[in-house]
């Protein structure tokens, strides 16, 4: 009944015990993480036809999966945070009483495993053995999440003997929602098809997680934004941490000197594509450390120290080119799993602006032939690559050290077409708080719903931050009551500006290094800046354009400050901080006035 059992831990064969006898598997696995295992899941995969196996030629152990058309992206209005009130989730976060919700959701689960296999994956966000690392169980019935877990966490038997027969871990139970009956045939992608049937579900008193109904990406692989941000939040605000949704990279400047800057920019939003950045600046150097998620900490110095928990990349495909990234595209040359993306005829993958020639004919996300001429996308435009972050070709030295990085500059930022300029530097802490708290973007398709719609996303965290987020603003404000000295610069950018007929006014990609570089200068103290009412920004000098094509006049729209503009921009900001009511900190409603007062001056 229970398989082969891997661990002594009373509580953790207890806890099995009870989840098979709830969703009634027919046979229950652990996980031991080792290659022999990956490679027998991948090969029943195969038979199911849940994975095609791509062309050991081309893309060696590598495969791709198609999701159901209804199971692409995060589903933020069917995640729940379940705290004791209401409150304590905030406005920010969709609540349910958690004894009510768990009486909602337990008859879904019973049988929900009927006719498949119960998976016991033991994980581990962090490096193994660090004494901030976090064990996580997930129960799965679905062996494409296995394989993704496999990549994107320290799983299996090493973190069975770290938890050894008393330690304690975050419960996570996910389930497909598809039992099978007897005679029944399989589907590859199964789920539940209905949106409004899918639950993540967060219970962050006890700590757990429980998923059900999604196989995708965030609503299935629970250490990544259920644990590691949404239960990491809640963990890390009792015991004086901060999980952010931020890459972490490490630059290094043509003397040797290395920085290293943490960026929130929101889903989709350009975290992967900075965090292994090629810089065309010569003689700068980029390495990665995170491009999802940091977990920060006070070190002994008073400075912040990052660290990434994942153990892989789980990125978006489209747009992602030898142009554009090509440290993501090597990263992703073998033992690589591809979701919703083009089958080409000689059993590679193609999606829209890699770069390269579409396929005359292929197979697109959705199963069917496709040809550049179909008049639709070949790739779902969140379609996504899973590969192993040790694969990054500039992955850095100390991506494990479990003691993090101390951070120079910590990074805003969103998809904005207008207003926000290309970068501006906060005046004190406060104002950079200010500055993540005011965050906006345009959604993008990492979720379900409408793409291109602004909204106000702060800290890149509003689908990520597992309370109210008035108190996770008051949090944020606290770093200062100490060394204030040793706290990282905050600088805001936004790579996203247009001009009314719709052309980038900034190249992006590489020559974000540009930016960069006058981050590290104002980090010295050496920056050329004016003080605006709206920050720092760079004097028209004080970037480095040596062989760059941005035009003087696209420069100068790209670092003005558009008072109307920004009018707007704080009316809007003031309606978002409405909602947060008594939680939102008088710091900020200060901040906010100021600024007002600076514009209008
Ligand atoms: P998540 O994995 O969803 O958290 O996304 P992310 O923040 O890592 O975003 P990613 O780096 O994958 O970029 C998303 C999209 O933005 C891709 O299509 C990129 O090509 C595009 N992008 C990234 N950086 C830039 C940039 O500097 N300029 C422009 N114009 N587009 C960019
Ligand atoms: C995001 O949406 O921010 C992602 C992808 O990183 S997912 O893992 O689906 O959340
Ligand atoms: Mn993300």
């Amino acid at each position: 009944m229970l398989g082969q059992c891997i661990t002594k831990n009373e509580s953790l064969i207890a806890w099995v015990k009870e989840m098979t006898n709830l969703c009634q598997p027919t046979n229950v696995h652990w996980c031991d993480g080792s290659d022999e295992e990956y490679q027998s899941f991948c090969d029943l995969m195969v038979k199911s036809g849940t994975f095609t196996k791509l062309n050991e030629n081309k893309r060696p152990n590598s495969y791709l999966a198609r999701s159901h058309p209804s199971d692409v992206a995060r589903v933020e209005d069917r995640t729940f945070i379940c705290s004791k009130t209401k409150e304590e989730a905030g406005p920010n976060n969709n609540w349910a009483d958690p004894d009510k919700m768990k009486a909602e959701m337990l008859p879904l689960y019973k049988g929900c495993m009927r006719g498949r296999t119960l998976y016991v994956i033991p994980f581990c966000m962090g490096p193994l053995g660090s004494p901030i690392a976090k064990i996580g169980i997930e129960i799965t019935d679905s062996l494409y999440v296995v394989a993704n877990m496999r990549i994107m966490t320290r799983m299996g038997k090493s973190v069975i003997e770290a938890l050894g027969e008393k330690g304690t871990f975050i419960q996570c139970l996910h389930s497909v929602g598809a039992p099978l009956e007897p005679g029944q045939q399989d589907v590859p992608w199964p789920c539940e098809p209905d949106p409004a049937k899918k639950y993540i579900v967060h219970f962050p008193d006890d700590p757990a997680v429980w998923s059900y109904g999604s196989g995708y990406g965030g609503n299935a692989l629970l250490g990544k934004k259920c644990i590691a941000l949404r239960i990491a939040s809640n963990v890390a605000r009792k015991e004086g941490w901060m999980a952010e949704h931020m890459l972490i990279l490490a630059l290094t400047n043509p003397a040797g000197k290395t920085y290293y800057i943490t960026a929130a920019f929101p889903s989709a939003c350009g975290k992967t594509n900075l965090a292994m950045m090629m810089p065309t600046l010569p003689g700068w150097k980029v390495r990665c450390l995170g491009d999802d998620i940091a977990w920060i900490r006070r070190g002994d110095d008073g400075r912040l120290y990052a660290m990434n928990p994942e153990n892989g990349f789980f990125g978006v495909a489209p747009g992602t080119s030898m142009q554009s990234n090509p440290n993501a595209m090597h990263s992703m040359e073998k033992n690589t799993i591809f979701t919703n993306v083009v089958l080409t005829p000689d059993g590679d993958v193609w999606w829209e602006d890699m770069g390269v020639p579409a396929p005359e004919k292929g197979i697109d996300w959705h199963g069917n032939e496709w040809t550049p001429s179909s008049g639709t996308k070949g790739a779902h435009p969140n379609a996504r690559f899973t590969a192993p972050a040790s694969q990054c070709p500039v992955i850095d030295k100390d991506w494990e050290n479990p003691a993090g990085v101390p951070i120079s500059a910590i990074l805003f930022g969103g998809r904005r077409p207008s207003t926000i300029p290309l970068v501006n530097q906060s005046f004190s802490w406060e104002h950079g708080v200010f500055m993540g708290s005011a965050a906006g973007s345009e959604t993008t398709a990492a979720a379900l719903g409408a793409s291109g719609q602004l909204r106000r996303d702060p800290f890149a965290m509003l689908p990520f931050c597992g309370y109210n987020m008035g108190d996770y603003f008051g949090y944020w404000l606290t770093f200062a009551k100490e060394n204030r000295n040793a706290l990282p610069k905050i600088f805001f950018v936004n790579w996203f500006r247009k001009t009314a007929d719709g052309r980038w006014l900034w190249p992006g990609y590489g020559e974000n290094s540009r930016v960069l570089k006058w981050i590290c200068e104002r980090v010295e103290g050496t920056g050329k800046a004016q003080e605006t009412p709206i920050g720092y920004l760079p004097t028209p000098d004080a970037i480095d354009l040596s062989d760059c094509k941005v035009s003087a006049e696209d420069m100068a729209e790209l670092l003005k400050v558009d008072k109307e503009g920004w009018i707007k921009e704080i009316e809007s900001i003031g309606q978002n901080y409405a909602r947060y009511g008594a939680h939102l900190p008088a710091a900020l409603t200060a901040q906010l006035d100021e600024l007002k007062a600076r514009l209008n001056k």
